[in-house]
């Protein structure tokens, strides 16, 4: 267990109400080997969304439910609709990692049942948004960096205008919740890393509590 965290006092930043970053909480490395296991069975993939386009960013999941989206609709599903098969469960050091995580923010109780997986490739973006398709907007969510740095964006409660810039590094978490549970937040087109031109991806993976 203790092997996971990178950090015996990780630092605590509280960079816009409610959202907390812990900066360089976690190693990398095992959480990279899980997805490459996740992967096996249900592989990255870009979704068709409601407004025609497919998801810039490629995704898949683990745990009792994934995150999907078709022409229709945004929803939370046991099956994974590329194999008709359920999400791989989620790995014990993930939960145990989320719940520490959401603890180091404040928020006990966390009970995750749903962890995406975002695959950024240079050139991709996220576009502002927030998350609203949980059923229970009281409980955080938790998502870990990992691989190429990225810059996320958060505007509060409108999708533009003025934002807070901040970011993110290999092994940072981010909590947020309460007041800054549905602010519109996304992540700045990716660029290559001239000081580590061969870090390629960033992978972000989020716990949320879906139903
Ligand atoms: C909360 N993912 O999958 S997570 C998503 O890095 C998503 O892949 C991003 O947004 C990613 O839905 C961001 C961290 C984050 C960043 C900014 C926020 C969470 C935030 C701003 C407000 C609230
Ligand atoms: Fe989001």
């Amino acid at each position: 267990m203790l092997d996971l965290f990178s950090n015996s006092r990780p630092d605590k930043q509280e960079i816009y109400p409610d959202l907390f970053v812990l900066a360089n909480f976690v190693k990398t490395a095992p959480l990279l080997k899980e997805v490459e296991q996740i992967i096996e069975v249900s592989p990255f993939r870009k979704m068709m969304t409601p407004n025609g386009h497919y998801t810039g960013v490629a995704l898949t999941n683990c745990g009792e439910y994934g995150w999907t989206s078709d022409r229709k609709e945004y929803r939370y599903s046991k099956i994974d609709p590329l194999n008709g098969r359920p999400w791989q469960s989620m790995p014990d050091r993930f939960k145990a990692l989320a719940i520490e995580a959401a603890l180091a923010a404040g928020f006990e109780n966390f009970e995750p049942d749903a962890c995406l997986i975002n695959q950024y490739l240079i050139g991709t973006k996220l576009g502002s948004h927030q998350d609203k398709n949980e059923k229970d907007f009281s409980q955080p969510i938790v998502s870990v960096s990992i691989g190429l740095s990225a810059v996320f964006q958060i505007f509060g409660n409108q999708r533009a205008g003025k934002a807070v810039n901040y970011r993110l590094q290999d092994g940072d978490v981010v909590v947020w919740g309460k007041s800054a549970r549905l602010n519109y937040h996304g992540i700045r087109t990716l660029t290559v890393d001239k000081l580590n031109p061969t870090c390629q991806q960033r992978i972000n993976i989020t716990f949320r509590k879906s139903h």
